[in-house]
Formats: structure tokens, C-alpha cells, sequence
């Protein structure tokens, strides 16, 4: 099976797009072990709700691969790998299917059943993803079709593209869409500090697509919203509450804020398996995953002879906070999408399209 963000070969492993490295070289990563798995999702290697959640459910299945039939050894590193990354409720919900599978698994050995699964998991999100692209590009055909067919222009947060979900991304995935049916569409892409996932690997995955786009710093959203720049906001999530809060990455919020003072849509995108119907207030549940202080300090990139250099950008004894991800507050969001199609971010919408 062949995705884009990564493949599995012929030998039983796996290999993913080292993303650390991009835009600036494409290189592969070898996965073999579930420690290999656990190392792709916390380094970042690998990346976005979506993939966190493939590459987990793939890491029980090596598990199963290197643990010459002892299901103690599947469960134990499938706690390591639930415990990986917090936020993103995808890898959760995806070792829970892989440790169910194990459970009802009645013949001696595990390993196919357990790759079968792996790969179910990410053919879903292949046809999820399909799905949100086609609802969401009705969004788009909407307001072109009512600004006499001129350009739509669409801001972006973080990477919620192929890169972070098979095969077609989430928030993406309706501007992947708009360019097939042949709509002029113009991309604002948010930097997205301290990764940089915007300008390193949503910027990277647009010029594959030739898809018109520009990188501006998290900062500018606001401006472009007051000036009417933007008819459009399309966002992935890591997890969503039952009353529609979303936890997405860091900045997400004051993205929405500006879009709701200045009466701009703002829409998110994800497969029903971000939901977690088990939470409400997403401000006060959800972890939110706090991280090194490198990333923050260093600064990665190529120098003026194209060398890559890694540089450090404050003090280095400067004290600083890497929050991860935060809430937007379902008052602020327009819709959520789905493959099951839209609905209002609220308690009675989410309820009656998912809980009935
Ligand atoms: C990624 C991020 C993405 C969501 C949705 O954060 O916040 O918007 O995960 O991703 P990080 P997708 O880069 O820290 O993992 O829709 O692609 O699953």
C-alpha cells in the first residue's frame, strides 16, 4: 500500500517521508520496530492527527512482527505509543481498534490480522478524505459562483494536507478539489511557529499541485481579514468535543477570532475519528501537548550557499513556553465538516448527525 505521507514495502516494513526535512530534501524513514514507530510520531518524523494515527496503529502491528507471538509485548508498547503525542485523540482511537483486533483475535498469530487492520485504518481516511474534499469544495464553488467567478482566496493554518492525513488532507482537501474542477483559487499559508508546517510543508505540498499560494507570518491573518482578502478559512483539528470546541494547532484561535469580528466563514475539516464524544469543554479537557524549548530558540533552514544550518534565535538561557495546540470555542466556528458532509458547531448538530 502506497500513500503519499508514507508506504509500506514489500518486506513487511515501512517507510515515511522523513518531514523534518522538507521542503528542503525529500528523504525516506525507515520503520521496522514499534520503538522506530513511537520515535517517527514524538520526533515529529512523522506528523498531523491523521498520520499520528496510522503511524500508531502501524507500530502495534511491528510490535506484533517483532514479538515472536508474546501479546504482552504488543500491549506494552501499544501503552507507549498511545502516550506519544497527547492531543491528537487519532492516535488513541486507532491503538484501540489495533489492541480490539488483538482481543478477538482467536488464531495463534497476530501479524496479518494486525497489518490488515493497520492498512484499513488508512484506506478509511484515503476514502474519508475524499468525502471531506467534496463537501467542502461546495463551500468554495459557493462563493465563486457568488463573486461572479473570480478568484477564492482561502487562509490556512498549520498542515492539514496530504501530509498529515492519506490521501487527500482535511483542510486541504477542499482546495485539492476546487483546483480539479478547474476554480481560481489563491492559498494565504500561515508560517505556522515554531515548526514552521506552513511554510516547510503546506507551502511545499501546494507548489507539488501547482496551486497558487503565499506564505505570510502567523501575525498577518488579522489584516487580511479586515481587508476583506480572505473570503474563506479552512483548519484541520487534533480533537473535537461533543459541543464542537476544537483543539488544533497554536494560533488557531486568534485566527478565528479575527475571521468572526470581520464576519468571514471559518470552517473545520477532519474524519469523524477526531471527534471525542467523551469530552465537552475543550478549553478545560483537552491536554494540550507543551514541548521542548528548542524548538522555539533554534530556527532551521538553508544558509546563503544552501547549506542547511540550524540557528538560534534568542538568548539561549531565554526562558520560553511551547504550547502546542489550543481551543477555538465552537461560537467561533462556522461548520465542521466531515465525510459524513457539514454541520453547525454546536451540541445539538453534532448529536443529531453523529450520535442517532
Ligand atoms: C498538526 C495540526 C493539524 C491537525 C489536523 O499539528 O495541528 O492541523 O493535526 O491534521 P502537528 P490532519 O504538526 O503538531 O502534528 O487533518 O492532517 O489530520
Amino acid at each position: 500500500m502506497k500513500y503519499k505521507a508514507f508506504q509500506f514495502l514489500e518486506n513487511g516494513y515501512i517507510e515515511a517521508i522523513d518531514q523534518r526535512k522538507l521542503p528542503f530534501q525529500k528523504e525516506p524513514f525507515l520503520l521496522k520496530t514499534s520503538d522506530d514507530a513511537f520515535y517517527a510520531i514524538k520526533e515529529m518524523v512523522v506528523r498531523g492527527a491523521g498520520v499520528i494515527g496510522n503511524i500508531g496503529a502501524i507500530g502495534v502491528y511491528l510490535a506484533a512482527l517483532e514479538s515472536r507471538g508474546d501479546k504482552h509485548h504488543v500491549e506494552w508498547q501499544s501503552e507507549l505509543l498511545r502516550h506519544a503525542r497527547p492531543t491528537a485523540v487519532n492516535l488513541t482511537w486507532a491503538i484501540d481498534r489495533m489492541l480490539t483486533k488483538l482481543k478477538n483475535n482467536k488464531n495463534g498469530n497476530s501479524i496479518e490480522p494486525l497489518k490488515k487492520e493497520a492498512i484499513q485504518i488508512c484506506e478509511e481516511d484515503k476514502e474519508n478524505t475524499i468525502a471531506i474534499g467534496k463537501h467542502g469544495f461546495l463551500l468554495i464553488e459557493d462563493i465563486w459562483k457568488r463573486n461572479g467567478k473570480k478568484k477564492v482566496n482561502i487562509l490556512t493554518h498549520c498542515n492539514a494536507g496530504y501530509l498529515g492525513i492519506v490521501d487527500s488532507g482535511t483542510a486541504l482537501a477542499p482546495i485539492y478539489e476546487a483546483k480539479k474542477n478547474g476554480i481560481d483559487i489563491h492559498v494565504w499559508v500561515d508560517e505556522t511557529r515554531p515548526r514552521n508546517q506552513g511554510s516547510n510543508l503546506t507551502s511545499w505540498e501546494l507548489s507539488q499541485e501547482g496551486i497558487e499560494h503565499t506564505v505570510i507570518v502567523d501575525n498577518t491573518g488579522g489584516l487580511l481579514l479586515q481587508k476583506k482578502l480572505v473570503d474563506i478559512v479552512f483548519v484541520g483539528a487534533d480533537r473535537v468535543t461533543a459541543k464542537g470546541d476544537v483543539a488544533n494547532k497554536i494560533g488557531t484561535y486568534l485566527k478565528a477570532l479575527a475571521a468572526h469580528d470581520n464576519n468571514v466563514p471559518f470552517y473545520v475539516a477532519f474524519p469523524v475519528s477526531t471527534f471525542d464524544f467523551l469530552l465537552s469543554d475543550g478549553l478545560s479537557e483537552v491536554e494540550i501537548e507543551l514541548r521542548g524549548e528548542e524548538e522555539i530558540k533554534y530556527v532551521h533552514g538553508l544558509d546563503s550557499k544552501g547549506n542547511y544550518k540550524k540557528v538560534l534565535v534568542t538568548l539561549a538561557d531565554t526562558k520560553v513556553a511551547n504550547y502546542g495546540f489550543d481551543v477555538t470555542p465552537n461560537r467561533l466556528i462556522t461548520g465542521l465538516i466531515t465525510e459524513k458532509g457539514i454541520c453547525g458547531a454546536n451540541e445539538d448538530a453534532i448529536r443529531k448527525k453523529y450520535l442517532n
